[in-house]
């Protein structure tokens, strides 16, 4: 498919390495597509569901012991070990490089490599980037078919540049005593054994499309970012954009295809992205976001017609299931948490007959749905804009029983960046680990910064100074409890009433009390007109505690001394600040 001798010489290596008995080239076609999706149900990879109420839509269930990210397993390989930072598990590139090779010897006999290329970004921007992906999993084909942009188009695009992302992935034995998700930032490519879970093995999409590219982006003066981003269109018909950073599975993929609620009826949200945005300083002196990726992998639980529609919508054809329960009544899925009563009967997750009374979940908490961006309802007329939107405000989010109000603005750029440097989250089952603890999780990039975090803090400092237009800077929360342990703020559509009183600030059409932590609304700034909350939870919800926030800043002092002396003035500076105001 090319006579790129950089891909041809990278090529034959990989083969020599790994030995497989065939390679097929991915070249995006339609009929391509069939046959591999027909080759995976023949030999059970996939399930083919309900063709008249899911069309094009399939079932797949990963081993039982490889069902989310292993960021214990996942190194960021640079020749320094201060170049992968105190956040980021390294090793040396040759050493990395030698465990591997031993891992991935022969490891494709008897199997087929397919080759695929793709693109993060649509064709033609100035900003996207290709990658290049030998697998031995159709699972991984067709799920990259997915997410990225596939097929001959990116090799005509790539030329005969060398400039591409080398991506090498084997199932192996799916041992995860040996799973290894390996960057080596400093040669473009990426190495993983062992795993066929998305996160570790799609890897355009946080291998490259975050932990390289945010290496690429420090290098080169942009920024690779775990953010969603959207449009919201006002009554008037005028769309400004927002980019929001959560930590996974905080409702970032709900936030960006929100509904608003029939008080605000008025209003539009429209989807650019729901994970993942490269930030650019535009011509115009503001900050613009592409999304690179081309498709959703959201985490089915909890998805609704309540709670995401749009979402659900999405997922109606073409669309990969991961790890749901299989409805045996009619060939179609089903989640905990999905509308209506569950299925009578069914095969759970782990292939084992179910029933709502076995005890066990159908679907794994972390279960997932691959489905084409541009089926959503509610996608952006600007989701493949070459220069992609102009950002008017960044918004940083976890999820707090306690600390944080609804939403406060900070004081500048400056104290922007130390406000999403001292994220934190309580930890969800997206990743391998404890549910329930609180993680320091800054910008929500800790397991996705390709770099020193510090160097990460000091290039975000930087790229504030080049901005002349630079987005302001929020926080939200949408996940406070009172004394009971109930949530306070109703979420979903209503958070739109908080991304109102945002944009009203960007456009100084809003007013804002100073505190010792930013600038909060007053109780009357955010419009709850039609919502079951009293102005006394309001209030609450607003309210920024001193003494839990003495002690907040004790246990960020405490995550910043990993840095030593390579964190940036700038954050000790505003944590002297903060200190002070609360005092
Ligand atoms: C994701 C994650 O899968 O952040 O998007 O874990
Ligand atoms: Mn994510």
């Amino acid at each position: 498919m090319t006579n790129n001798k950089a891909v041809l010489s990278w090529l034959e290596e990989m083969k020599a390495l790994t030995t497989p008995d065939n390679v097929v080239w991915i070249d995006g076609t339609q009929e391509q597509i069939d046959k591999l999706r027909a080759e995976a149900v023949a030999e059970g990879e996939l399930f083919k569901l309900n063709q008249e109420k899911l069309p094009g839509c399939y079932l797949h269930r990963t081993a039982e012991n490889d069902v989310a990210r292993v960021e214990d397993r996942t190194f960021i390989c640079t020749t320094k070990k201060e170049d992968a930072g105190p956040t980021n598990n390294w090793e040396a590139p040759d050493v990395m490089y030698a465990k591997l090779r031993k891992l991935f010897d022969g490891c494709m006999k008897g199997r087929t490599m397919y080759v695929i290329p793709y693109m993060m970004g649509s064709y033609g921007s100035p900003f996207s980037k290709i990658g290049i992906e030998l697998t031995d999993s159709r699972y991984v084909v067709l799920n990259m078919l997915i997410m990225t942009r596939v097929g001959t188009k990116v090799l005509e695009e790539l030329g005969d540049s060398d400039d591409f992302v080398k991506c090498l992935h084997a199932k192996k034995d799916i041992d995860a005593e040996n799973r290894y998700i390996c960057h080596f930032p400093e040669d473009n490519t990426i190495w993983t054994i062992n795993s066929g879970y998305g996160g570790n093995v799609l890897l355009g999409k946080k291998c490259f499309a975050l932990r390289i590219a945010s290496h690429m982006g420090h290098k080169e003066g942009w920024m690779a970012e775990h953010m969603l981003i959207l449009g919201l269109e006002n009554p008037e018909g005028e769309v400004k954009y927002i980019a929001a950073a959560f930590p996974s599975a905080c409702g970032k993929t709900n936030l960006a295809m929100l509904i608003p609620p029939e008080m605000l009826k008025g209003y539009k949200v429209w989807t650019v992205g729901d994970d993942i945005a490269w930030l650019r300083i535009g011509k115009d002196g503001r900050l613009w976001a592409v999304n690179p990726e081309a498709g959703f992998f959201g985490v089915a639980p909890g998805t609704s017609t309540k709670t995401n529609p749009n979402a659900l919508k999405t997922t109606m054809k073409d669309t990969i299931f991961t790890n749901v329960l299989l409805n045996t009544a009619d060939n179609t899925v089903w989640w905990e948490g999905l509308d209506g009563e569950p299925p009578k009967e069914g095969i759970d997750w782990k292939g084992n007959p179910w029933t709502p009374e076995s005890g066990v979940k159908g679907a794994h908490p972390n279960s997932r749905f691959t489905a084409p961006a541009k089926q959503c309802p509610c996608i952006s007329s600007e989701f493949e804009a070459p220069e992609g939107v102009p950002i008017s405000a960044i918004v940083f989010g976890g999820r707090r029983a306690k600390t944080a109000p609804l939403v406060y603005e900070a004081f500048d750029w400056q104290h922007g960046v130390f406000v999403g440097a001292t994220m934190a989250s309580e930890t969800t089952a997206a990743a391998a680990g404890a549910v329930g603890v609180v993680r320091r999780d800054p910008m929500a990039m800790i397991p996705f910064c390709g770099y020193n975090m510090a160097d990460y803090f000091a290039h975000w400092l930087e790229m504030g100074k080049k901005i002349p237009n630079p987005p302001k800077i929020f926080h939200v929360n949408w996940f406070r409890l009172d004394e009971n342990g109930k949530f306070m703020w109703p979420g979903f559509g209503d958070n739109l009433r908080v991304l109102n009183w945002i944009l009203d600030r960007c456009e100084g059409k809003a007013d804002a009390k100073e505190t010792a932590i930013g600038y909060l609304p007053e109780a009357k700034d955010i419009n709850i007109e039609g919502l079951d909350i009293s102005a006394e939870t309001l209030e609450k919800l607003l309210s920024v505690d001193k003494s839990v926030w003495k002690e907040e800043v004790e246990g960020q002092k405490e995550f910043f001394a990993k840095f030593g002396d390579r964190l940036p003035k700038e954050i000790k500076d505003e944590i002297e600040k903060l200190s002070a105001r609360l005092a």
